[in-house]
């Protein structure tokens, strides 16, 4: 019996140290200490011991199991540190080695603009209101009282989509849903793009935006519009510029006017920037037509209004000295890098 042990164990031993993995050490372990294994059949045959030898007979299979699975956790132990020093090994990271360029992308600079008129306006109490840029004709064209008739509506300037549904060539139609959804007061801006039916050019795009805004309640007038436009040119272009208002139509707007600043290169003495003009205009504006405030449900003798729009690319222009409006839209990143 004694030798017969020894021998299970030595063929346990030699089997487990070559057990490479763990489906080989379960093989093994099945083998020598599963139910049908070569221990337990040794168990099973202890009814033939003499019952004076069975305790020491007992003690020694005992023993020999204990031992096995010590070795098979050992071994167990052996083949997971083997697996990690490969892994390790295979999965080596050379810290040292040069790390890949991230190219960091930058804000458009129309995006630049725009986030500072809109800072601006914020600042001075407006909220931002934004919509569809497919519009229907009412609210592109005869809420802001563009007859028939208007050189606006002309085919050559609108993009039609069909007979009533155009994309808008301004962002007034937002101003407009406004007043008809919200009672005064209203101090809003409109930002967004805006559609012409324009050739292209250095200085036109079918694609251009705009930022409008509109301020209605009562007792609003001209100066309040001056002020509040004053004030915007001095935080946009500096606290020393000088503006001025020209008269100008509209058929939104009733009086209507353009506003300019002096030219901050020669300061009113004409050059190549303003073109000898001395003066550079920034945007249009004007008190709110009586019919527009109407039309949108809002009392023309209770409240008046003003409202005003500025050409985002042209003031973007103006600021970088950017003499191609096509550099925008061309997504050239020579070009986007130099703001
Ligand atoms: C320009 C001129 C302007 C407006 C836009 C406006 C909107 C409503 C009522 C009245 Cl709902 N007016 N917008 C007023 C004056 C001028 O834009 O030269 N834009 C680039």
């Amino acid at each position: 019996m004694k030798e017969k042990l020894q021998g299970i164990l030595q063929a346990a031993r030699e089997q487990l140290a070559a057990a490479a993995d763990a489906r080989a050490l379960d093989e093994a372990r099945v083998k020598f200490l599963g139910k049908k294994g070569e221990l337990t059949a040794l168990l099973k045959g202890m009814k033939d011991v003499a019952p004076e030898e069975r305790p020491a007979v007992g003690q020694m299979i005992n023993d020999v199991r204990a031992e096995i699975e010590s070795v098979i956790e050992k071994q167990k132990e052996a083949i997971e540190q083997a697996a990690l020093a490969h892994k390790l090994e295979s999965e080596t990271l050379d810290v040292t080695l040069p790390g890949e360029e991230v190219v960091i992308g930058k804000k458009h600079p129309l995006n630049i603009v725009l986030d500072e008129l809109k800072e601006i306006f914020i600042g001075l109490g407006f909220s931002i209101a934004e919509g569809p840029e497919v519009e229907l004709d009412h609210y592109n064209f005869e809420a802001l009282n563009i007859p028939k008739d208007h050189p606006a509506r002309d085919t050559q300037d609108t993009f039609y989509v069909s007979d009533n549904v155009v994309l808008r060539t301004q962002t007034s139609p937002m101003q407009v849903r406004t007043m008809e959804q919200k009672k005064p007061p209203i101090r809003i801006i409109a930002p967004g793009r805006v559609y012409r039916s324009d050739a292209v050019d250095a200085t036109h795009s079918p694609l251009f935006h705009q930022i409008e805004g509109l301020v209605v309640d009562k007792g609003i007038r001209m100066s309040d519009l001056k002020g509040i436009l004053e004030l915007f040119a001095k935080k946009l272009y500096g606290e020393d510029t000088v503006v001025r208002f020209r008269p100008h139509h509209f058929p939104f707007t009733e009086p209507s006017a353009e506003m300019d600043i002096q030219c901050y290169r020669c300061h009113g003495a004409g050059c190549p920037l303003c073109k000898g003009e001395g003066w550079i205009e920034i945007l249009g504006c004007g008190m709110v037509h009586p019919k527009v405030l109407e039309v949108s449900g809002i009392d023309p003798e209770e409240y008046s209004g003003y409202a005003f729009g500025i050409g985002l690319e042209r003031t973007v222009m103006g600021r970088f000295k950017i003499d191609d409006i096509r550099l925008f839209y061309e997504n050239d990143v020579r070009f986007l890098h130099q703001f």
